[in-house]
């Protein structure tokens, strides 16, 4: 259930048609791992990307990070965040918490 829902929050992130985007990502932790999740977002370039960020991890705050867009928020359990961008350029960028090394990283995906 849990997986058909990321799933399909992938698929209505590549197929929607506007200028603007907003996704929600939410930090989990499984078996001692924490992700935000879905792992892989897609955009298209030249968009203005708003992201939600929720923290779903008991132990407290977690970062967000896209070192190649600027974008860096703390996340507190419980106290949702946005971010905003534009999507100025084309490729394949890393998401990651810059407060954790082992927090498991995810992939930006702008495409033309
Ligand atoms: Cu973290």
């Amino acid at each position: 259930m849990k997986m058909g829902f990321l799933f399909l929050s992938m698929i209505l992130s590549v197929s929607a048609f506007s200028a603007s985007r907003s996704i929600t990502l939410v930090n989990y932790e499984t078996n001692g791992v924490k992700q935000w999740l879905p792992g892989t977002i897609i955009v298209k370039k030249g968009e203005e990307v708003e992201i939600t960020l929720i923290n779903n991890v008991p132990s407290g705050v977690h970062g967000f990070f896209i070192p190649d867009f600027d974008v860096k928020k703390d996340v507190k359990k419980g106290v949702p965040e946005v971010v905003k961008f534009t999507a100025s350029k084309e490729g394949l960028f890393n998401m990651k918490c810059h407060l954790h090394p082992k927090h498991v990283g995810g992939q930006l995906f702008v495409i033309p």
